[in-house]
């Protein structure tokens, strides 16, 4: 019966030290996951491309949705700020072979790109398709 008692006390120390802790520590995660959006440039000039950019993008941690404007070369994606960041998302479309505004597609990827999406290819015809 004593150690029964001293067992109780122990529980009872054990959890008002961890009611305290929870009540002075900080919600850390009290906003819940958020969606934010970013904005590029980039080099793509064609339906093939928004295909791979927007795959490439996908794959990507944090990446939660892709888009890209063909018109105006504007990639849209939707990420978890707390997942990743602009800077490698940028990074990721220079590793797929694009520009990402004023940073330079990764040579070796651009390298790889089928001869119609690569931007030295001034004059894009459908035929090329
Ligand atoms: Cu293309």
């Amino acid at each position: 019966m004593k150690t029964f008692k001293s067992f109780l006390l122990t529980a009872f120390v054990v959890l008002t030290g961890q009611l305290s802790y929870a009540q002075t520590a900080p919600a850390p995660k009290a906003k819940g996951p958020t969606t934010e959006q970013l904005q590029m440039k980039t080099s793509a000039v064609c339906d093939m491309c928004k295909t791979r950019l927007e795959k490439a993008m996908a794959y990507e941690k944090g990446v939660q949705g892709a888009t890209l404007d063909v018109a105006s070369q504007v990639l849209t994606v939707s990420y978890r700020p707390d997942k990743t960041t602009p800077a490698a998302l940028r990074t990721a479309v220079q590793r797929t072979g694009y520009d990402a505004d004023k940073e330079v597609a990764d040579a070796r990827a651009y390298d790889r790109l089928p001869d119609c999406c690569k931007k030295t290819n001034a004059v894009h015809t459908d035929s090329g398709h």
